[in-house]
């Protein structure tokens, strides 16, 4: 087993990797934790608002920067590798920080883990693997091939094999693990849910995608982190670990739960234009975490943390409203 004392988090300022900065805190005694984010659009210093001083510090900078990168690997043990660009639409308009960050990025994080011998966990998506049809039987494995659809999801692609690359050849200590679609408090209104929610709240209608079928395996943020710290301490060192919950549901079933739990009429959306190459399914197979490693998400139930996350947003208002007129008049010019 492995005992971090001094954690980095890369992109800790963001949506999962902040709440997993909260989870350990809350449920890990004895490791000190230097978050490292660049606070782009997506990251936000209020997202690690409430924790303590003396446990989690703060580095403003890039992933890209060596030199910085390399100064606080010489004093750490390990690194939960979150920083990334992540909007699927985002990639689709302008694709280079994609590859700068997810690419690149992560190189110079393996090259500082390779000098300083540090143990690297890297964090990835069920979007490697491409998409599954409806109606197929299978979910997916760790030895399903590689198949990314988006200038996103080829990047993290990209940059998953890198970290394998550096484990054979150079030996770190390197794990990977693919997690299906996060939800919770703190994510970005960029993204589905949020969007919608915060849509409901300042009264425009919630924008389904498409014939709004596409499927994704949703499961809760905090599950995701409880699960991230049972690889990076108990996972096989050179190993790739898929997380999910077991949680598919169609964009549509999702909307019209929010609706119905915000008190409006489940019909009460709008359809866009589709997401170009709008991957169709994701479905994630977790038995390889569950066995090996006894993990089990605890906030299974979709329609509780859905409630959750509605609150926080209704609670945390001051947190997204500057960003939404500037979030919806880019989505309007391409909707
Ligand atoms: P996010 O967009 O909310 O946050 C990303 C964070 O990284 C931000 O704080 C941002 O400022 C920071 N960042 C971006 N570029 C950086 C750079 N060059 N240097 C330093 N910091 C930088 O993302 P998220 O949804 O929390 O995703 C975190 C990780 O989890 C990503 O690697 C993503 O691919 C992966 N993932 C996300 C999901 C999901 O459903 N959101 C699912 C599976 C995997
Ligand atoms: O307004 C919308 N309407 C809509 O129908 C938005 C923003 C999205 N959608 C659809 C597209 C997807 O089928 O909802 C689904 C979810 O969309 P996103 O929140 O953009 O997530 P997705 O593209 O599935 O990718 C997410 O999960 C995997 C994260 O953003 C990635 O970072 C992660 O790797």
């Amino acid at each position: 087993m492995f005992v971090p004392k001094k954690l980095i988090v890369t992109g800790g300022a963001g949506f999962i990797g902040s709440n997993f900065v909260h989870w350990v805190i809350q449920n890990v005694d004895d490791v000190e934790i230097t978050v490292l984010d660049a606070l782009t659009y997506a990251g936000n210093l209020e997202n690690l608002k409430g924790l303590p001083e003396d446990r989690v510090k703060f580095v403003h900078g890039n992933i890209c920067d060596k030199g910085l990168v390399e100064e606080l690997f010489s004093r750490a043990d390990s690194c939960v590798h979150f920083a990334a660009e992540t909007h699927n639409d985002n990639s689709i308009n302008d694709p280079e920080p994609f590859v700068e960050t997810n690419v690149r990025g992560t190189y110079v994080l393996l090259q500082a883990a390779r000098r300083f011998n540090l143990r690297f966990h890297h964090i990835s998506t069920d979007e490697v693997y491409g998409d599954l049809a409806l109606d197929d039987p299978n979910k997916f494995t760790e030895n399903t091939p590689y198949n990314p659809s988006s200038p996103y999801s080829s990047t993290k692609a990209a940059s998953d094999m890198l970290v394998r690359a550096w484990h054979r050849t150079y030996g770190i200590m390197s794990t990977i693990s693919n997690c299906s679609n996060n939800y919770g408090p703190r994510q970005h209104i960029e993204k589905f849910i949020p969007r919608q929610i915060t849509n409901i709240l300042v009264g425009i209608k919630p924008k389904l995608y498409g014939d709004g079928l596409n499927v994704r395996d949703w499961i809760h943020v905090d599950d995701h982190s409880s699960a991230v710290w049972k690889i990076l301490t108990k996972g096989r060192i050179g190993e790739t670990y898929l997380v999910g919950a077991n949680g598919e549901r169609s964009n549509k079933e999702v909307l019209r739960i929010i609706l119905s739990l915000m008190g409006k009429s489940e019909d009460d959306f709008e359809w866009v234009r589709d997401r170009p190459g709008h991957d169709r399914r994701y479905a994630i197979d977790s038995t390889k975490l569950r066995t090996e490693l006894h993990w089990n998400p605890t906030k299974s139930k979709f329609e509780e943390g859905l409630k959750d996350t509605i609150s926080w947003y209704v609670d945390n208002r001051s947190l997204w409203m500057g960003q939404k007129d500037c979030v919806e008049k880019k989505y309007s010019l391409s909707e």
